[in-house]
């Protein structure tokens, strides 16, 4: 079974992106498989080495939006890739808006290791 760091891997981590297209969340929600069953509404991907979206969870505890306490702030900017779906989007054919941003990101860590499994919000 899929861990949940491991869920966050697939659904937020590409070091390697952005492929500078416009074409890139829909091509990319569908390869991580966010679009079987329904189109995942909105979800971010981080373009920065792994180890350091893992040292984010080094950072101090600040809350979740739905109140837990274990998320943490990246001291640094991030180069991210925000997919939102778009209004005329029509399940199996997930459409996607592809916007790319540097933000601070923030996730939720859990486990020991302790690592990302959820990514909170940018800002
Ligand atoms: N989400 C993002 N980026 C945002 C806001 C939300 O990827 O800026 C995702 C994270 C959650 C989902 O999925 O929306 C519901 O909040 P996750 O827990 O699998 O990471």
């Amino acid at each position: 079974k899929e861990s949940r760091a491991m869920k966050f891997q697939r659904q937020h981590m590409d070091p390697d992106g952005p492929s500078n297209n416009s074409n890139y969340c829909n091509q990319m929600m569908r390869r991580r498989n966010m679009t079987e069953g329904r189109c995942k509404p909105v979800n971010t991907f981080v373009h920065e080495p792994l180890v350091d979206v893992q040292a984010i969870c080094l950072q101090g505890n600040i809350t979740c939006k739905n109140g837990q306490p274990n998320c943490h702030k990246s001291s640094s900017s991030m180069k991210i890739t925000d997919c939102r779906v778009t209004s005329g989007s029509k399940y199996p054919n997930c459409d996607y808006r592809t916007s790319q941003k540097k933000r601070h990101i923030i996730v939720a860590c859990e486990g020991n290791p302790y690592v990302p499994v959820h990514f909170d919000a940018s800002v």
